[in-house]
């Protein structure tokens, strides 16, 4: 459809539009959404920002596990950012870890907009047994992801590690596209917002 909108897009209007906690909150969303999920403290709000050229959009945490709602932002009106509440942080609740495992499966179900999940994994500490749940429950549910690396700016020998992730990814099945990103110093971010964009 709109494969012509340009990266510009992202340096357009950016707001706040919605927080939701429980599976009934979930507003009927009508733009095409990308989902931004990961561990707590992966970087996903901080990747938000930095693809809106925005310093305060979704809020950086400093307190891993905090929160606990999916926020979505819009884009010039054009298409949807979902930020994800993180998971695998050990201090939450059974009962928080429960209501999130319920709010993703309900969001994967029903979002017939959710365009692609963008999964993202710190790079210094590489795929971990949770992350690989996460890919099955989005294989399960037939959605499109890629895996966004974060914190690149902390790694050396970029590409080194990239072949070494995508043979990882590879022997557990998953062939999906790759995107090496750092918020600190910009890395990947066109990359991410033109992924974005071509499945508009
Ligand atoms: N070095 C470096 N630090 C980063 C980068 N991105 C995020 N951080 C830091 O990582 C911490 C967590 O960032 P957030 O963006 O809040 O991470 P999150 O995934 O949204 O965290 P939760 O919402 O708690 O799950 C903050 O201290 C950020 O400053 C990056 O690209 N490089
Ligand atoms: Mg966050």
């Amino acid at each position: 459809m709109a494969a012509e909108l340009s990266i510009k897009i992202f340096r357009q209007e950016a707001k706040f539009v919605a927080g939701v906690a429980k599976p009934e909150q979930l507003p009927k969303l009508f733009l095409p959404q990308f989902a931004f999920v990961g561990k707590s403290n992966v970087g996903k709000s901080s990747l938000i920002n930095t693809i809106c050229n925005r310093k305060a959009l979704a809020r950086v945490s400093h307190t891993p596990g905090r929160t606990q709602q999916i926020n979505f932002f819009s884009i010039a009106d054009k298409l949807m950012l979902a930020d994800f509440p993180g998971y695998g942080f050990a201090k939450v609740s059974a009962n928080q870890r429960i209501s999130w495992g319920k709010l993703i499966v309900y969001y994967l179900q029903n979002s017939d907009l959710l365009r692609m999940v963008n999964l993202l994994i710190d790079a210094r500490r590489g795929i971990k047994e949770n992350d690989i749940e996460i890919m099955h429950l989005l294989k399960s549910c037939d959605k499109e992801f890629q895996i966004i690396f974060t914190k690149a700016d902390k790694i050396t020998a970029i590409d080194e590690f990239t072949t070494q992730m995508r043979q990882q990814l590879a022997d557990l099945g998953f062939v999906c596209n790759i995107i090496i990103t750092s918020s600190k110093n910009g890395t990947g971010a066109k990359e991410l917002q033109g992924s974005m964009l071509r499945e508009l």
